[in-house]
């Protein structure tokens, strides 16, 4: 059993994983990372880290905004619902719709706006011409649901998820990755970061889960059956060096897209290397490392280092954070409070 003051530092560090990897990734998305790009990225990494300056802040995008939305409706006072997600989403994006939302994500909430509501998972169901989106959406805001179950079992936690997944994506891949992220958030949560992190362990007792899930609907997922299994034994091919870890290689097994398939296995990989000892001999360092590794990846950067930071957070607490870091970006005061507010409900 985690102690209380070590899980509630647990609570802080992943929602300031989540904030911190976004604010950072977000400049760099979709951008080419050269190896004179990578400089830059250390450059400004460093700069942020380092003494703190007055500097205009670091604006989080929809991972984040959506993240508080399902924490605030985690938070409310009627329990959660659908219906309360769905109005909390539409709130957030028409109160300032510039976040880089996905480009098919804002038909959902322009449906939900347009019937107030009335079915929260119809236009979802909708999308991509009743497919369901796969996009990364769900998985990206997925945190506090990890977080409010610290307590409970595995099948509350996913039931929860799917919940909360098919308010926009309904898609088995969008909501699958949803649940891989939720169940790496827990068992980081679950771990003695005092010790070191058996890497082989966390990702079979993953890969476990993962099967099960993907056994249970495979009805839906047709030639796509055992599609995450697949990519968590690329993540275990490239941890454990049977296939070098080069850029080339991670980007061609795992990939840096927006779909959920090709960012929430990749996101995983980067916290599993760049964590390889106990907080004692690593200190800051592997959050930093963990931040910088999947950022240098391209891509959709923004979500990628958000969920990597988020996993790293989780597992080693917010004394794995460099403080200036965190207050270069948006809200970072807001977001301790959230953290408080949801570790509250454990008690
Ligand atoms: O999943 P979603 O909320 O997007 C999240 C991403 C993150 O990177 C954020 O930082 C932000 O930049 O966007 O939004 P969606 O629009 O549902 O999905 C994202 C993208 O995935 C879509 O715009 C599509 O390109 C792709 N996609 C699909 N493409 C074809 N068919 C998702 N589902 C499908 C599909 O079924
Ligand atoms: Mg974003
Ligand atoms: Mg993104």
């Amino acid at each position: 059993m985690i102690e209380k003051v070590l899980l509630k530092s647990k609570f802080y560090g992943s929602l300031i994983g989540v904030l911190i990897g976004d604010c950072c990734g977000a400049p760099f998305e979709g951008q080419l990372m050269d190896s004179g790009s990578k400089l830059v990225l250390k450059n400004y990494l460093n700069k942020l880290e380092g003494p703190f300056f007055k500097a205009p802040y670091k604006k989080f995008t929809d991972d984040t905004a959506l993240t508080i939305c399902v924490a605030d409706a985690l938070l409310d006072s009627k329990g959660f619902s659908q219906k309360q997600l769905a109005k909390n989403f539409v709130l957030e994006y028409y109160k300032d719709t510039r976040r880089g939302y996905g480009s098919a994500v804002v038909d959902v909430f322009a449906k939900l706006r347009a019937t107030k509501m009335a079915d929260p998972t119809g236009p979802a169901y909708a999308q991509f011409g009743g497919n369901g989106s796969y996009g990364n959406g769900a998985a990206m805001r997925v945190t506090p649901i990890a977080l409010f179950c610290a307590n409970s079992n595995k099948a509350h936690l996913m039931k929860l998820v799917q919940e909360a997944s098919l308010v926009t994506h309904t898609n088995v891949l969008g909501i699958n990755g949803a649940i891989l992220q939720a169940l790496a958030i827990r068992q980081c949560l679950q771990l003695d970061p005092n010790e070191t992190l058996d890497r082989k362990k966390y990702l079979s007792e993953l890969k476990e889960d993962i099967v099960i899930l993907e056994k249970n609907n495979d009805a839906d997922l047709d030639s796509n059956y055992n599609a995450y299994e697949k990519q968590l034994n690329a993540v275990q091919l490239l941890l454990e060096g049977d296939v070098e870890p080069s850029d080339e290689n991670v980007l061609n097994m795992l990939g840096h897209s927006t779909e959920a398939l090709y960012s929430v296995p990749t996101a995983l990989f980067c916290f599993l290397r760049c964590t390889s000892g106990s907080l004692k001999d690593k200190d800051q360092r592997s959050f930093r490392d963990t931040l910088e590794y999947a950022i240098s990846l391209g891509g959709d950067t923004d979500t990628i280092a958000s969920m990597a930071c988020a996993l790293s957070g989780a597992y080693f607490g917010d004394a794995a954070v460099v403080e200036n870091l965190l207050k270069h970006c948006e809200r970072s005061e807001d977001i301790r409070k959230i953290a408080d507010q949801l570790f509250s409900l454990l008690n």
